[in-house]
């Protein structure tokens, strides 16, 4: 079953992975995201992972990639349930922007991943000489490497909070587009 797709209205909520390098932004947006909606937290349940309820069926886990192979194998068992993923890369910091997109690269061979949604958040637009969307969409070679799914890339200022609610709802259309195009049965129109 997929998101959205019980009757019940208690329906296993659509989950979304938010991932990203250290210092990409991640917290700060989280923070924004948890403050502008008044959202309840429920606890951290376990290193470098964070659950919110982000809106009423959608819920929201963080993982840092990188530099942690142990981890990466923890965090692939949530990629089992993911609906949709958005990344955030740090637009002004140039040199790690290759790790960032071979992270993001191996992130979208995960089985569990193929085909799911992704919004690439190009964060910290209000830094001079941030990388424009384009520019990231250029680098990470976005129409090459999301040929098989839907892709947004979307400039962002996670400490004002600017582009975050555009990228999500651009992410979250793409979900429930793609439940639609398994065709599943789901209430989420209903509803909402
Ligand atoms: P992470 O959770 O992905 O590791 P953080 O990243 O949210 O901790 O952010 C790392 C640093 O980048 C923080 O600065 C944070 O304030 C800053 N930052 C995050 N988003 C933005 C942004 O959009 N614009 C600017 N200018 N800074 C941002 P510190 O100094 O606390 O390390």
């Amino acid at each position: 079953m997929g998101p959205w797709s019980s009757k019940n209205s208690k329906a296993k909520e659509a989950q979304i992975l938010l991932l990203g390098l250290d210092s990409a932004g991640k917290s700060t947006l989280l923070y924004k995201l948890k403050f502008a909606k008044d959202t309840a937290t429920t606890p951290t349940i376990g290193f470098n992972v964070e659950m919110i309820e982000l809106e009423k069926r959608i819920s929201l886990t963080v993982w840092d990639v990188g530099g942690q192979e142990k981890m990466r194998t923890v965090w692939c068992c949530y990629c089992e349930n993911t609906d949709g993923l958005l990344y955030v890369v740090d637009s002004t910091d140039k040199q790690r922007l290759e790790d960032s997109r071979r992270e993001f690269e191996h992130i979208l061979k995960n089985e569990h991943i193929k085909k799911i949604p992704v919004v690439l958040l190009a964060n910290k637009q209000d830094i001079p000489g941030a990388l424009s969307a384009e520019d990231i969409t250029r680098m990470f070679k976005m129409k090459e490497l999301c040929s098989d799914r839907n892709w947004y890339v979307q400039p962002c200022c996670a400490i004002t909070g600017d582009g975050l609610a555009e990228g999500f709802r651009q992410l979250t259309g793409f979900m429930k587009s793609h439940v639609k195009s398994r065709g599943d049965i789901f209430t989420f129109f209903k509803q909402n």
